[in-house]
């Protein structure tokens, strides 16, 4: 997918879906360049709300209509992380409902987009902010309430112990509930492409839990505006950053509606991500891996 793609509901074009179809709802955008402004204008707003040091470990959970849960799993998330300080930091990205008024209370610091940009857009303000704040690690959950921020200790402990430098959950070594076996063999094919592509075994190439040395947000060129999980695994990889998967539960969505569209269209989507970044990243894989490592 490029940059300018649009998930299926998201675009100015199409009908919004339902839970953004409030009145008044804040306009969308997946141009990088008009999301360049809205960007720095909520990264300005925020530095000047909180001018002090963030946290040795920001945890950041991108949000977009998740007034129903958000406020649950910021207040799951542990006060320390390994042993460190935590801030939680929640990118409420255009919504149309309280998802910050909710974060907010619950104790979560809140960069705010004023329009919906896309979830990778929202991942990309939180690093720099993370980055800029001073963070050491930096670590992501979903708002919908699927994923155990608690399970994310064990993830931070493996980059304390310099084990890895980017950690990232698997539902396959852990546990996933689903009732969806279209979703579940997408997980299994998608990990098996980006294991032979880069000559690292990934079981599950799209999960909300992850943990990250603040090196690697500032260093991996980010491009996607929405699907961006396989990039920055892509991107991480093709770096030289090491690599590992923990084992994770992942719960069935109670709460809210999936942003992702269909099966049949976050599959093409997801597709073009993961063959578009690795052929990208060619170059750079090259001088940073050694050879004859995967496809590069
Ligand atoms: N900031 C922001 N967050 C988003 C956007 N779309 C999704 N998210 C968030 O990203 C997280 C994952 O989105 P989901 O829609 O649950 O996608 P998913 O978990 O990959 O797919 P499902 O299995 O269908 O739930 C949630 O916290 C969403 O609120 C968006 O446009 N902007
Ligand atoms: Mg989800």
């Amino acid at each position: 997918m490029t940059d300018t793609d649009v998930p299926p509901g998201a675009g100015p074009t199409q009908t919004p879906s339902a839970d953004a179809a409030a009145p008044n709802a804040p306009p969308r955008t997946r141009d990088p360049l008009e999301a360049r402004g809205v960007n720095d204008d909520a990264v300005a707003a925020f530095r000047r709300e909180h001018p002090d040091r963030l946290a040795e470990v920001v945890v950041v959970i991108p949000a977009y209509n998740e007034g129903a849960s958000v406020a649950g799993v910021v207040s799951s998330v542990p006060a320390r992380l390994a042993g460190m300080p935590v801030d939680v930091l929640v990118v409420d990205d255009g919504s149309a409902d309280d998802t910050g008024a909710r974060a907010r209370e619950a104790g979560a610091l809140v960069a705010t987009l004023r329009a919906n940009t896309g979830q990778g857009n929202a991942f990309k303000v939180a690093y720099r902010v993370a980055c800029a704040g001073g963070a050491r690690y930096v670590a992501t959950a979903d708002a919908d309430g699927q994923f155990d921020p608690k399970e994310l200790d064990a993830m931070v402990a493996m980059l304390a112990d310099d084990r890895a430098d980017f950690v990232t959950g698997s539902r396959r070594l852990g546990v996933a509930h689903t009732d969806d076996s279209v979703r579940a063999l997408g997980v299994v094919v998608f990990g098996t492409l980006i294991s032979i592509l880069t000559g690292v075994r990934v079981t599950d190439p799209a999960n909300g839990l992850r943990a990250m040395r603040a090196e690697v947000a500032a260093t991996v060129e980010l491009r996607q505006m929405q699907y961006q999980s396989s990039e920055l695994l892509i991107g991480a990889i093709a770096n030289g950053f090491r690599v590992l998967e923990a084992p994770v539960t992942m719960r069935k969505r109670h709460v809210g509606a999936s942003k992702k569209g269909g099966n049949l269209v976050y599959g093409w989507r997801f597709t073009k991500v993961v063959l578009s970044t690795w052929w990208r990243l060619r170059a750079v894989a090259r001088r940073n891996l050694p050879a004859r490592q995967g496809l590069w």
